[in-house]
């Protein structure tokens, strides 16, 4: 058997039913063929792929807390820290009742990679908890965060590991957390990123993931002769990234026309009304219906399907697995030419290939959504220096950062012979680094 084969199958053997971890390793590891043909006989001495495929540690806990009505509520929280050859753990917390060990392997995972795309010194990490914060209080949500930092605080640290936002968590939980990490510890530093503007966060943040998103599209567009003016976008999500991707996408020319939240989507025909849109989901915390109330050329409808607006240029904005094959072949009979993943592999492994093999322009999460991290390390850089740089700064250094993006994967899979495949370019260039900074630091 191949070694790519033995990992896949030792990490299915070894984390039995944890589908999105084993998707995630299959996706990186079939992709890696050429540069593991290439090295096989060192990295099976070394172990390498099996120490890559194994995080460092992983943390459970029990976060216990009280509700308005005076009622103990419990949850699990986690924290997995899976790799540190280049750097400390870096990457966000996810609250969200879907949450569990697969989904938060599989984010760690991917996130060592992209970390490594960035070009900065950050290593791979992800956590969070099975608590569901919608239509939970600003008390409760202060009550959850303050029980999950009693634990987390023991495992991180401005050198050791770094957590951030992600799905369910944003500026406001991010201060709740702040707070009690500095209660706990009696220390001022950055251990967390996306923390506001009057504590040490980073300008441009909060906007970076989605237009970030947005620069490496117009990159890749340009690359293929073709750029963003004029074109129809369809948007998943109504969350942070998606709704700073939309922002971007009409900033840059184009028209987003739909976007989505989890009960319904809305579709737009005069392009999404993004202030609109920040009021409904930033502010009132409200469902999509209350924009479809307040925009007359837009209709909302319950359920999944913003895949089957024709349209030029996809962006999934919102969770894993929600474009899967059928989606992929409505996109493509309407004649999709790019789809680039905001969200963590929000494309199926099938519909992944189908798109590829269809000659659709395909961009993954890692390197497409890497703006987020990237804008976290420049603050974690800002907190180190204890100064603050203005927006234009960091988005200037964000801009650039995406197009090196693009250029790296774009020549990794170039000199690996597998042109135009954005997917293997993606997890040459991210494993190259990571693998040198192993090797080089020994077994452990
Ligand atoms: P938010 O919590 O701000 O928004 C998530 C959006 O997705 C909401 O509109 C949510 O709807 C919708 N959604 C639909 N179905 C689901 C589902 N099954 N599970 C969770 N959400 C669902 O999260 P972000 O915008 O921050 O994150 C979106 C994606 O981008 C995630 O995959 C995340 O990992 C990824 N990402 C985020 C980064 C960041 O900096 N925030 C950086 C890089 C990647 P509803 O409101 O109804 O829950
Ligand atoms: O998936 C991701 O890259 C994030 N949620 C952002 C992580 C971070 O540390 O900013």
């Amino acid at each position: 058997m191949s070694y790519s084969s033995d990992i896949i199958e030792r990490v299915v053997r070894e984390n039995p039913g944890q589908p999105e971890f084993h998707q995630a390793v299959t996706e990186v590891i079939e992709s890696l063929q050429p540069v593991i043909t290439a090295h096989e006989s060192q990295y099976r001495r070394e172990a390498l792929l099996e120490r890559l495929t194994t995080p460092d540690r992983q943390f459970k806990f029990r976060v216990a807390w009280v509700d308005d009505k005076g009622q103990v509520q419990i949850n699990n929280g986690y924290r997995i820290q899976f790799n540190n050859a280049i750097g400390p753990y870096k990457g966000g917390l996810r609250l969200h009742p879907s949450v569990n060990i697969s989904i938060l392997h599989f984010l760690a995972f991917e996130q060592v990679f992209k970390n490594s795309l960035t070009g900065l010194p950050i290593g791979g990490g992800k956590g969070g908890s099975d608590f569901d914060p919608k239509g939970k209080s600003d008390r409760e949500i202060m009550a959850f965060c303050q029980s999950y930092m009693n634990e987390l605080y023991k495992y991180i640290g401005p050198d050791i590991d770094v957590p951030a936002g992600d799905i369910g968590v944003g500026g406001r939980e991010i201060g709740f957390l702040y707070g009690q990490y500095k209660k706990l510890t009696n220390r001022y530093e950055g251990v967390l990123t996306g923390k506001g503007l009057t504590f040490g966060g980073s300008s441009a943040r909060t906007e970076a993931t989605g237009y970030g998103l947005l620069y490496l599209t117009e990159e890749l567009l340009k690359a293929n002769d073709s750029d963003l003016e004029g074109k129809t976008i369809d948007v998943s999500g109504a969350g942070n990234v998606a709704i700073y991707a939309i922002e971007k996408a009409i900033q840059l020319g184009a028209k987003p026309v739909t976007c989505s939240d989890s009960t319904g989507w809305i579709y737009d025909p005069d392009g999404i009304d993004v202030a609109l849109l920040k009021e409904v989901k930033e502010v009132k915390r409200a469902r999509l219906t209350e924009y479809a109330k307040k925009r007359p050329s837009a209709t909302y409808q319950e359920g999944r399907g913003v895949w089957s607006i024709p349209c030029d240029i996809a962006l999934p904005c919102a969770t894993q697995n929600e474009l899967n094959l059928a989606d992929a072949k409505l996109l493509t009979a309407n004649g999709v030419r790019a789809v680039c993943e905001g969200a963590n592999m929000p494309t199926s492994l099938e519909a992944t290939k189908y798109l590829q093999a269809n000659k659709v322009l395909f961009v993954p999460g890692k390197a497409a959504n890497a703006g987020g991290v990237a804008t976290s390390a420049l603050e974690m850089s800002q907190n180190s220096e204890r100064l603050s740089w203005t927006f234009d700064e960091v988005d200037r250094k964000l801009s650039g950062i995406m197009k090196n993006i693009f250029h790296n994967l774009d020549e990794a899979a170039r000199e690996y012979g597998c042109s135009g495949n954005y997917v293997a370019g993606a997890n040459i260039a991210g494993f190259l680094k990571v693998a040198d900074a192993m090797l080089a630091q020994g077994v452990f």
